[in-house]
């Protein structure tokens, strides 16, 4: 007897997008099937995405910045905007890395705090993929803890003068613009970086076991001159980056779902024809209470990511409530995705298959944009009213 749902069919989320965000994620998940997970393993394994190439790619299809208004941005729901992410991390998490970065991030930076010069310069040309942007917030000593960074700003005459080192920079290398944070006498401040200002180099990180298919880069600032409106006019101290990684937090919380959905749906494929003991591996007790209980988190998951996603097209989410989807779907993620690993045994090791590669990917997503025990604080300051960070 055949199959009769998928796990999130069970839940029938389907019912909960409306026809345009559909349309939408139906485009998105067309181009992930084209034009990335024929090439995807391939390019995880030789470390080598050709972001440059895909960036133009992705700007065609429309999702730099879609949910962004005007300059080009597509002025999309919020809700799509993360099914986009879901469909694009179900490739890969490099992928969604490279939309969360250039849209939610450096995009979003220029967008939300930048003059009306940096807006024009800048946003047309990274929608359209032409221009590729990065977000320099970490530094080598201060992760979880960016208010603490060394990198700083002083006024010369009317310039500027950076000094200081960024550290896990997703596509500095291959960046035209680094939207860098700096300390200054009046708090931190964003500054806009193009790419090749003197005293500006970004050496590219190798060796990752995580998100090879995703550039990642130190950025080096020593003595970058840069004019005096260069600066981001419109926000000073930590909100304004933090304001940008409430941007990124949510397309994560749809994209672990796509990196969970698409582990599941390879391990119910694979134990449905693999035999064991002269029969599918798939009519196994062991195996159904698998399947079962990851599709409860894996529904559970997409249900929460639809819920906070209605909540910021009403305005109304909060960064505490984006912490939770954050937390939950990219830890659940993670779990799925090793126990999707164990149903496929020997062959889940391999690049035959993406989980080993999602599983592999996601801790990376776990530590990035905030780790579970920075959301989990943020989750009790709000549940507590004190803060316990430091
Ligand atoms: P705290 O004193 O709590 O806040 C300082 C100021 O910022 C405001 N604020 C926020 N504003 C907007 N959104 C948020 N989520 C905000 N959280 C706080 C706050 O109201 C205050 O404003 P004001 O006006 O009073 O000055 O700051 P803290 O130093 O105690 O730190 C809080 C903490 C630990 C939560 C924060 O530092 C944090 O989130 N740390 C994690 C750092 C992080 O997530 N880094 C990510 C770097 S980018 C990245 O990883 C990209 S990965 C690539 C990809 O996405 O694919
Ligand atoms: P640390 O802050 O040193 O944390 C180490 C451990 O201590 C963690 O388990 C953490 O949860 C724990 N910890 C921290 N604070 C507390 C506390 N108060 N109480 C208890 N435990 C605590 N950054 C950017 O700015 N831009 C990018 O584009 C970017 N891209 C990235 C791409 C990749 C592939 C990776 C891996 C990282 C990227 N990052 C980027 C950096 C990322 O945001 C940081 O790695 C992250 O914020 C954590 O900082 P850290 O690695 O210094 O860890």
């Amino acid at each position: 007897m055949a199959a009769t749902t998928t796990p999130l069919g069970l839940f029938n989320t389907e019912s909960l997008i409306n026809t345009e965000d559909r349309t939408i994620r139906d485009t998105v998940r067309l181009f992930v099937e084209r034009n990335i997970k024929p090439q995807i393993a391939d390019w995880y394994e030789a470390g080598n995405l050709p972001v440059r190439e895909l960036a133009k790619d992705l700007g065609q299809l429309g999702v730099l910045g879609m949910h962004l208004e005007g300059y080009g941005c597509a002025g999309t729901s919020a809700t799509a905007y993360g099914l986009a992410c879901l469909e694009l991390e179900a490739g890969d998490s490099g992928i969604r890395s490279l939309v969360s970065v250039q849209g939610s991030l450096a995009m979003f930076a220029i967008y939300k705090h930048g003059s009306e010069e940096q807006k024009q310069e800048w946003l047309p040309r990274m929608a359209a993929g032409e221009a590729i942007g990065c977000f320099g917030l970490t530094e080598p000593d201060f992760g979880s803890n960016p208010a603490g960074m060394l990198t700083n700003a002083r006024k010369d005459g009317e310039d500027w003068i950076l000094n200081g080192t960024k550290m896990w920079i997703t596509n500095g290398t291959v960046a035209d613009v680094a939207v860098v944070w700096a300390q200054t006498e009046e708090g931190i401040r964003g500054f806009v970086v193009p790419a090749g200002t003197p005293g500006f180099t970004a050496p590219e990180i190798k060796k990752k076991l995580s998100l090879r298919a995703s550039v990642t880069s130190e950025l080096v600032l020593d003595d970058v001159r840069l004019p005096g409106d260069a600066i981001l006019p419109n926000v000073s101290g930590l909100k304004g980056p933090l304001s940008c990684l409430n941007e990124a937090r949510f397309g994560i919380v749809f994209g672990s779902v796509g990196a969970a959905r698409e582990c599941l749906e390879t391990a119910i494929t694979y134990a449905a024809t693999r035999e064991i003991f002269d029969r599918p591996l798939s009519g196994y007790q062991a195996t159904q209470l698998k399947l079962a209980d990851m599709t409860l988190e894996l529904g559970k998951a997409m249900l929460l990511a639809l819920h906070l996603g209605r909540m910021k097209d009403a305005g109304t989410l909060a960064p505490e409530q984006v912490s939770l989807g954050k937390l939950n779907n990219v830890r659940e993620a993670i779990a799925i995705a090793r126990e999707s690993r164990t149903i496929l045994g020997a062959a889940g090791v391999t690049g035959e298959y993406p989980i080993m590669r999602h599983a592999n990917n996601l801790e990376s997503v776990l530590t990035y944009e905030g780790t579970s025990e920075v959301h989990q604080l943020m989750i009790g300051k709000a549940l507590t009213g004190l803060a316990a960070f430091r």
